[in-house]
């Protein structure tokens, strides 16, 4: 059923400000999505729920999240802290993860951090959405990784209050007494999903109702640039408010030497958030010239064809933590855009060996798709061509001599090659390889006075900085090929719950149809059938399975809802037409 907006959660809302952004140049798209950001830090003043992370309840919930980490699991030599999420929140818990282990193995300190991902970590690369409506598979996996440990901190992950595989855990937590469940989210609780998840006789809802007197930290972010895209703001503030919290416990704790740890809880959390990372937003537009020239170089690449029809490529070449922003950004626009799985591609130095995820090498087990060594960007060379745009994104220099090679070998083809290095004295050789590169600065007044960067190697202000430019190049070059229209998305795929259901309300804003016209509409676009009554019994769990590796689905059943076309001739318009935008505009 649509839903008035005010029962809309804000992470399925339209943001007014990116409303005409499918008509926006590349210069338009950086401002839009920009001061669309802005609302993540200090939400929108004329709606008081929407309040963003500089709050002074968010900080103080993180504040309480850190002291109880320092009291409840440094103090417990079998203690563990869980991060756990589906999609993008899941991958950022990962990155998290990953990040905390490295600074606590650098100190000599047991690793604390481990991770759960909805589809294991296949889905660090390739969406596994129908494993996010699984809230059995998340309590199961949950208490097999719990087993060993005597107390843990869960944080379940969902920017939308919404993912059954969280809900488990949750409930799960709950239910039993070594766990200390927090969940972080971007909706007020009212807005967590209702929808009752068969075999567990409850909703998210009733689960976030019952988490009340436990940890809840859920700052109102506004509505996403993109419709729904939680990657965007939802990740970034699932980034700064996971690290924001754990560097503030282990600064308490006395395992990071600083001045810092003299500041209450609060203290540190408000500085993090305003001198780390609202500094690194103020800072970002200052790569603004050079991002535009990437949205519009990748725009090409997605829009342009090669002679023999081929479509172009971006792919991002990578080392250290810039490659896991680098991966994960990829990882995202296939469900977001229905953008295949070969056209944005992540490779990062060292492979598996430098991605430490707890399965390790995926290709050996899941083939090429998961292919992500340089050796495997290599082999592309002679097929690299004129539409392919190449990215190197740099953040460690203990590969300079293979990494001055690659960019040279790459400088001969007829590709367009751009750099996105972090400053470092080792990376100045580099930097001068290229036409195009973005160099993305140390803010020296701000932080080399504190000792923690230089005891933790911590580079969060770079990859917030550099999440943001990465995800603009993406969703730029989406909105230059018209995969948005206003600023919904019109190729989102409907693999699971949530995306059918906001694909649901695609259908019914563009079409103007009913609802029961538009799931019908919905049914033959998924089954190719133009009598969608075999399937209507259906449960939407079967819907979703069978729309994996479906095309098009919200174009065609636009078209369908709309026009009243057949499904043979919804297609053959859209091969006519292949900018969605177009062809669905031009028939509105
Ligand atoms: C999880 C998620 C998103 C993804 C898509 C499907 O959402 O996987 O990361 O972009 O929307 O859902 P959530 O549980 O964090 O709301």
């Amino acid at each position: 059923m649509a839903t008035t907006p005010s029962l809309t959660p804000f992470t399925e809302r339209s943001n007014d400000i990116t409303k005409n952004i499918d008509i926006a140049n590349a210069e338009q798209i950086f401002d839009l999505i920009h001061t669309a950001n802005n609302e993540t830090f200090h939400g929108n003043s004329d709606d008081p729920i929407c309040n963003g992370i500089l709050n002074k309840i968010c900080i103080e919930q993180c504040a309480l999240v850190a002291e109880t980490i320092v009291k409840n699991i440094f103090t417990n030599p079998n203690g563990k802290i869980v991060l756990s999420g589906c999609g993008t929140s899941g991958r950022i818990g990962f990155m998290v993860t990953r990040a905390f282990n490295k600074i606590l193995n650098n100190l000599s300190l047991p690793k604390y951090y481990e991770y759960l991902l909805a589809g294991d970590d296949r889905s660090l690369f390739i969406s596994q959405e129908a494993k996010e409506d699984e809230w059995n598979v998340g309590s199961s996996e949950l208490a097999s990784l719990a087993k060993s440990y005597s107390r843990v901190i869960y944080f379940g992950i969902t920017c939308g209050l919404s993912a059954p595989y969280v809900a488990g855990q949750l409930d799960y937590c709950l239910h039993n007494d070594k766990f200390i469940p927090v969940l972080l989210g971007f909706n007020p609780v009212e807005l967590a999903r209702k929808h009752t998840l068969h075999g567990l006789g409850k909703c998210f809802y009733d689960i976030a109702v019952e988490m009340k007197n436990s940890h809840i930290i859920n700052p109102v972010l506004g509505a996403e640039p993109i419709t729904g895209s939680s990657r965007m703001k939802g990740g970034t503030a699932t980034k700064i408010i996971l690290e924001t919290i754990f560097i503030a416990a282990h600064l308490k704790a006395g395992h990071i030497p600083s001045n810092l740890s003299t500041k209450t809880y609060p203290e540190i959390v408000q500085y993090f958030f305003e001198n780390i990372y609202y500094k690194a937003y103020q800072q970002y537009p200052v790569y603004k010239n050079q991002t535009i020239s990437l949205i519009q170089s990748c725009g090409d690449s997605l829009i342009k064809k090669t002679p023999n029809k081929e479509d172009g490529h971006i792919y991002y070449v990578a080392n250290g933590t810039f490659g896991v922003l680098g991966l994960i950004d990829a990882s995202e626009c296939p469900p977001t855009f229905g953008t295949d799985y070969n056209t944005i591609r992540g490779f990062l130095y060292n492979a598996y060996d430098a991605l430490c995820n707890i399965e390790g090498d995926l290709e050996a087990k899941f083939g090429d798709l998961y292919a992500i060594s340089w050796n495997r960007f290599e082999l592309l060379f002679s097929s690299l061509n004129q539409c392919d745009t190449v990215i190197l994104l740099i953040s460690e220099s203990d590969n300079l001599e293979y990494t001055k090679r690659v960019i040279n070998e790459v400088k001969k083809l007829p590709c367009t090659m751009f750099g996105i290095i972090k400053e470092m004295s080792g990376n100045k050789p580099l930097i001068d390889l290229f036409d195009n590169c973005i160099e993305i600065l140390n803010p020296k007044n701000l932080l080399s006075s504190s000792e923690i960067l230089n005891v933790t190697g911590i580079d969060f202000y770079e990859e917030i900085i550099l999440k943001w430019i990465l995800n603009t190049i993406t969703t730029g070059a989406h909105i230059l090929q018209g995969k948005i229209l206003e600023n919904y998305m019109i190729d989102v795929q409907p693999t699971n719950f949530k995306l059918y259901n906001r694909l649901l309300e695609i259908v019914m804003r563009f079409s103007g149809a009913s609802v029961e016209k538009c799931t019908n509409a919905i049914i033959s676009a998924i089954y190719q059938d133009d009598d969608p009554t075999p399937y209507l019994s259906n449960d939407v769990t079967i819907h979703v399975s069978r729309a994996i590796g479906a095309k098009k689905v919200v174009a065609i059943a636009i078209l369908i809802a709309s026009r009243n076309l057949t499904v043979s001739i919804a297609n053959k318009y859209l091969e006519d037409n292949p900018v969605i935008r177009n062809a669905i505009s031009s028939y509105k």
